[in-house]
């Protein structure tokens, strides 16, 4: 008797693993060629990219928080799981109706292009990834299904199902040539992200050596200069940017006299001074990590400004554009009322690391990371906030963010378990502009009593402070809270990190054993 043959489940997961592979060929020769061309319109990247703009405040906030810097190994890895199911679903497809599964792969690469090209500041060079992805992973496809139907032809009559040494052969060489493809991507990105070995020039009004921290003598408590290293990074973007220092401009325009167009050459023959500045960012929690202090090398920002020329009466922005169009602003009378602002290009002896901003970046003191540290600067442009919007602004965030007075308890860790008997609390307190000059400890709820501060740096920059503790067994609880030289105490007022900064006191419980 002769049966319809089913598709059996064997047949469909292998399809659906046809379409991944195809798939997966397809994206990791458009990521060699965008390591090539256009880093981020890697098609994973520029759809993982349009995701994060996407994403709304409460949400991104939420996974700031909750994965911290991990949170775009995750989301690069959800998009990736919800394109390989989709992949999957091209491949079943495929095995009954060929031009629709591929249409479908080719449809999949097609969005990942849309988005590349929509991305600001992207060329017409950003849609050739996604084409390259199309094409590639459309001829895997189509090339499996000849081979999968010319092995089935050739199936044995014992019924075991279709000779597979061509099946294997055919799968082993296309996952062979993505991990090929995909490790030279790899290199070649890196490659071309190598060289911020630039030199630097002396500063003309450098900064006194940094004193000896407290963290020589008490473990735990964060150095009082933040390594390059270690120092926290937030930013929009998925892959950092690979800049050309010599081929990197910046350009101010807008409301000015005259625009002009510097060269990194021309920043660093202008007279560069060393300040020591502590950056903060809007989305730390009380008692966060997204905070770091450095020695920061730079040209004034009036100075760069005074190259323009600039009119005042008009402008009240410094719109901020970096070299993917990714734009921050920043108040124009805050920034100029004589505080340290900076264009910076060294970073604790360094030229700026390349998560950092490498080759140029803004800082401001006082002013939270979001509305003043543009990182990858091209352009300045002096406008209103009227005429113009930043990223954040259209996302709702305020546009005048000081930094909120705050301070924070790096040992012990909370939760921690630590022997009864002299136990050192420590860690930072910042108050960026006046200063910190009083940090108390509150422990089990009793009465704040005085910590004792580590060496001074300056206003601009953080305190680290230390209280002994002779600590007996059981649960405590340990707060912490900073009073500034203008004598304001850093608030108990519970706030999040939208629109302008979170505030409140933290209060950790650790156990004495
Ligand atoms: N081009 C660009 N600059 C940027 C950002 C960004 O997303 N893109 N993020 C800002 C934010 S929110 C902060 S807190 C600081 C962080 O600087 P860091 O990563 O060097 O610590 O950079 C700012 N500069
Ligand atoms: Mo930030």
């Amino acid at each position: 008797m002769q049966t319809t043959p089913t598709p059996s489940r064997g047949r469909t997961l292998r399809h659906a693993a046809y379409g991944v592979l195809a798939t997966v060929v397809g994206l990791a020769a458009a990521h060699l060629v965008a390591a090539l061309t256009v880093p981020a319109a890697s098609p994973v990247l520029a759809v993982g990219s349009t995701v994060i703009d996407l994403t709304p405040t409460p949400l991104k906030e939420w996974a700031i928080r909750e994965f911290g810097s991990a949170d775009k190994i995750i989301l690069v890895g959800s998009v990736t799981v919800v394109v390989l199911l989709l992949a999957a679903a091209a491949g079943i497809i495929a095995a009954k109706r060929e031009t629709v599964g591929l249409l479908i792969v080719v449809g999949l690469a097609g969005v990942a292009g849309v988005l590349a090209v929509l991305r600001p500041g992207s060329g017409p060079l950003d849609i050739v990834p996604a084409l390259v992805a199309a094409v590639v992973a459309a001829t895997s496809l189509w090339w499996l299904h000849r081979i999968d139907d010319r092995s089935a032809t050739g199936a044995s009559p014992t019924g075991d199902g279709p000779s597979r040494r061509g099946v294997v052969l055919a799968t082993g060489g296309l996952a062979a040539a993505a991990v090929t493809m995909g490790a030279l991507g790899r290199w070649v990105t890196s490659y071309r992200l190598g060289g911020t070995d630039i030199a630097l020039p002396v500063a003309t009004d450098p900064a006194a050596a940094v004193p000896q921290g407290l963290e020589t003598m008490y473990d735990g408590i964060s150095p009082l200069q933040t390594p390059n290293a270690d120092f926290y990074r937030v930013d929009t973007r998925l892959s950092v940017p690979a800049v050309d220092v010599d081929s990197w401009t910046l350009t101010i325009d807008g409301d000015v006299d005259k625009e002009v167009t510097l060269t990194f050459d021309d920043l660093a023959a202008m007279g560069v001074v060393e300040r020591d500045i502590t950056l903060t960012c809007v989305s730390n929690p009380v008692g966060g990590p997204y905070v770091g202090a450095a020695r920061w090398l730079g040209v004034p920002l009036a100075d760069v400004l005074a190259r323009a020329g600039i009119d005042s009466t008009k402008a009240d922005q410094i719109l901020s554009t970096d070299v993917d169009g990714m734009t921050i602003s920043t108040p124009l009378d805050v920034a100029l009322d004589g505080r340290d602002s900076l264009i910076a290009i060294g970073m604790n002896g360094q030229p700026l690391p390349r998560e950092n901003g490498f080759p140029v970046r803004m800082v401001v003191p006082g002013l939270y990371g979001f509305v003043s540290a543009c990182k990858w600067i091209t352009r300045m442009t002096l406008t209103t906030y009227d005429a113009e919007q930043a990223y954040w602004t259209e996302r709702d965030w305020a546009i005048d963010a000081p930094i909120k007075l705050s301070s924070r308890i790096d040992t012990p860790r909370a939760l921690s378990k630590t022997p009864a008997g002299q136990v050192i609390i420590g860690g930072v307190a910042w108050a960026q502009g006046s200063g910190i000059d009083k940090v108390d400890v509150r422990i089990d709820g009793e009465a704040w009593k005085p910590a004792k501060l580590g060496p001074e740096v300056g206003d601009d920059y953080w305190r680290q402070w230390y209280f002994e503790w002779d600590a007996s067994p059981g649960q405590h609880f340990l707060a912490v809270r900073s009073t500034n030289k203008d004598g304001d105490v850093q608030t108990d007022v519970r706030m999040a990190s939208f629109p302008e900064g979170s505030s409140g006191i933290q209060e950790i419980s650790v156990t004495i054993e």
